[in-house]
């Protein structure tokens, strides 16, 4: 998987880059070579002490930072079929955000993702933000599959916080903004094979089903933002100062059309450790 000019040949078709627009999320079947899997798959298998550490035998393990971990993962993370689809939807300058293995377990009924968007987790200054995720088991509704509800990442953000304590949830707590278009039916549940990856923007609206199955359900997710789509709040990962591809332009666009020049570039001098600070719901 060598870093790629991901400019050499388009891997979005038009009639892609245009559902992405208006839908807000994609999928690219089969992305990835039975080698490849293969070797993101025992790269995960490398990571069970670490699941295991992080209360993730019966639940949903958040594995953050793993391309500290093992370089399968920072390989995959140059892996030019993303890197070309994502420079057709939000530009050559890429930088990655973070990334993580999120472990669904065979453990019956749980692993459930409520409504949320992930721009909330980390507001950047444009929206040029998305999020890949590589599926390394088939992903369906039994064992834990992603939902979303096309169109809503055109509504902006939404919020998360507690009305009352303030606090930042992790999930929407406006439920009028999903429990409509669930009760309509407008939920689209992302069912891949392995080796496939979907996109998602920063603000689409999305969950997931518990998982119900004897089978597990990873998938490893990378979070890139468009270069002068600068972090505004939330956590600041290690691998935060990860360039994937182009140079850094040393500004700021805020919105569409606002742009503001950076005297120099951001350094990250702590970021949060692979996974050692992870805690539940309001990390991501
Ligand atoms: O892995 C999942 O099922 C949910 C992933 C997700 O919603 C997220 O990482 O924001």
């Amino acid at each position: 998987m060598a870093a790629s000019s991901a400019t050499e040949k388009k891997v979005l078709s038009d009639d892609q880059v245009a559902f992405y627009q208006r839908h807000g999320y994609l999928i690219l079947e089969n992305v990835l070579s039975a080698a490849e899997l293969k070797g993101l798959q025992d790269a995960s298998e490398r990571l069970r002490d670490e699941r295991s550490r992080l209360g993730g035998d019966d639940s949903l393990a958040v594995i953050q930072n793993v391309a500290l971990f093992d370089d399968a993962f920072m390989q995959a993370a140059r892996h030019p079929v993303m890197l070309g689809a994502v420079t057709q939807l939000i530009g050559e300058n890429l930088r990655l955000q973070h990334c993580k293995l999120n472990w669904k377990p065979p453990a019956k009924g749980k692993g459930e993702v409520g409504w949320h968007q992930d721009f909330p987790f980390f507001p950047h200054t444009n929206y040029d933000l998305l999020a890949c995720m590589f599926l390394l088991d088939d992903a369906v509704p039994e064992n834990g599959c992603m939902r979303m509800i096309p169109g809503s990442h055109l509504r902006g953000p939404v919020d998360h916080y507690d009305a009352e304590s303030g606090r930042f949830t992790g999930r929407c707590t406006e439920p009028r903004e999903y429990e409509h278009d669930v009760a309509r039916g407008n939920v689209v549940d992302l069912v891949v094979p392995a080796g496939s990856m979907t996109i998602h923007h920063c603000c689409m609206l999305h969950a997931s089903y518990p998982n119900h199955s004897d089978t597990p359900r990873r998938g490893l997710v990378y979070q890139i933002a468009a270069g002068d789509s600068i972090q505004l709040g939330g956590n600041l990962h290690k691998v935060w100062p990860t360039w994937l591809q182009g140079e850094n332009p040393l500004q700021a666009r805020i919105g569409d059309h606002t742009v503001y020049r950076l005297s120099q570039q951001i350094t990250n001098v702590g970021g949060l450790e692979p996974s050692a600070d992870w805690q539940k719901v309001t990390q991501d």
